[in-house]
């Protein structure tokens, strides 16, 4: 497989309404989106970093520039004979990740499509449909937080996870709890929280939550193995695993008993899959997260989450949830708690040149 040209876009995204987190409130997403090309056909691949440096430390400009001046240079006109090969020319590059994330998912979609085979089986998925839960944004007030968790475990939500930061912790979170007795209840609090917090976070012990998400500092895991053992509810990390490397210094320094797994965060499904059968050895239970993707997001990490140790429900939500338009033609919406997986080759969502064209701020093209 060689690659002859690429095309990089970046899309201004509104979102349905305004998602806010302890960093911040999400109201639109620049999304920056990769086409490789080879022999007529193309895979495509969205970068998850955001505009500002919120959630880690890599943005939308640097990501544009590193591709166009370093990462699509480097693999076009090459010959690659599969993913591993790909990742070898990127490996030198430290960081960075969600940006090689693009390259390297773009490619596994092309890869799998000369291949004529669904990227869920190049990648070892076991299940047709995946279990899905939702990632509930801030509300106003418990009353609200309640309404809302209601309404989504009616539509099938497998589990509702609540952003969460201090001062607003316990109260949605009891309010969800008297709600929905049985419901599988998570938070996230993006790293909001310090060691000086631990008797706010004790107090979520009282609600039967399956986990709390990545409450200390994005890059550490020694205060969260040092918070674990203070609590009865498992720790799980989002921001603080960008590699498999990271993965293992956490499991066994304790510092988490779940693992949110997103695959742009890692650098690709070659990281994530070595994660993956690290979790596996290791008995941790992992789940896909989300990143407030468009279609060509959700569809990789749907097909990743066909995996065996995707145990728990990801954050795969429906696209109608926050897209009026998405930017590819197949409807990705949630049935009875599962996410079917898109068939067809690759990723197996094709892209809708309309709304695309609608919605692109900027469009680079290289050539080999
Ligand atoms: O921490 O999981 C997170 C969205 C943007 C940035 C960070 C996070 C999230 C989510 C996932 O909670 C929401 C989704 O993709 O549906
Ligand atoms: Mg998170």
């Amino acid at each position: 497989l060689t690659l002859d040209s690429a095309e990089l876009r970046v899309l201004d995204m509104p979102i349905r309404f305004a998602f806010e987190t302890s960093f911040g409130v999400m109201r639109r997403r620049y999304v920056p989106l990769l086409t490789l090309r080879a022999g007529g056909l193309e895979g495509h691949a969205e970068g998850v970093m955001d505009h500002l440096p919120l959630y880690r430390e890599e943005t939308v400009p640097g990501a544009v520039a590193f591709l166009e001046g370093q990462l699509l240079p480097r693999v076009l006109g090459r010959s690659l004979a599969n993913p591993e090969a790909l990742a070898q020319l990127l490996a030198p590059y430290r960081g960075n990740r969600m940006a090689r994330a693009m390259v390297e998912m773009a490619f596994w979609d092309l890869w799998a499509k000369h291949l004529d085979l669904p990227l869920w089986q190049l990648l070892g998925g076991v299940r047709p449909a995946v279990p899905v839960g939702v990632s509930l944004g801030i509300q106003r007030s418990a009353e609200a937080t309640a309404e809302l968790a209601t309404a989504h475990a009616e539509q099938g939500y497998q589990r509702i996870k609540l952003k969460i930061k201090p001062g607003w912790d316990e109260v949605p979170v009891a309010a969800v709890r008297a709600a929905l007795p049985d419901l599988q209840l998570t938070v996230d609090a993006n790293s909001a929280y310090t060691l000086a917090d631990t008797a706010a976070l004790q107090a979520l012990d009282a609600y039967r939550l399956r986990y709390i998400e990545q409450p200390l500092a994005f890059d550490d895991l020694v205060d969260h193995a040092a918070l674990q053992p203070l609590l009865r509810t498992p720790l799980c990390l989002d921001e603080s695993i960008t590699s498999v490397h990271d993965a293992r210094k956490a499991l066994t320094l304790g510092a988490a008993r779940v693992i949110n797994l997103k695959v742009a965060r890692v650098g690709g499904h070659l990281e994530a899959r070595h994660i993956h059968d690290l979790t596996l050895a290791f008995g941790v239970p992992m789940w896909c997260g989300g990143m407030v993707e468009t279609g060509v997001g959700r569809a990789h990490n749907i097909h990743l989450s066909t995996l065996p140790n995707f145990c728990l429900p990801g954050d795969t939500s429906s696209a109608s949830r926050y897209w009026d338009h998405d930017i590819i033609h197949e409807p990705l919406e949630v049935q009875g708690g599962l996410m079917p997986v898109p068939e067809g080759p690759g990723i197996g969502v094709t892209l809708n040149p309309a709304v695309l064209d609608r919605v692109t701020r900027h469009r680079l093209t290289v050539q080999a």
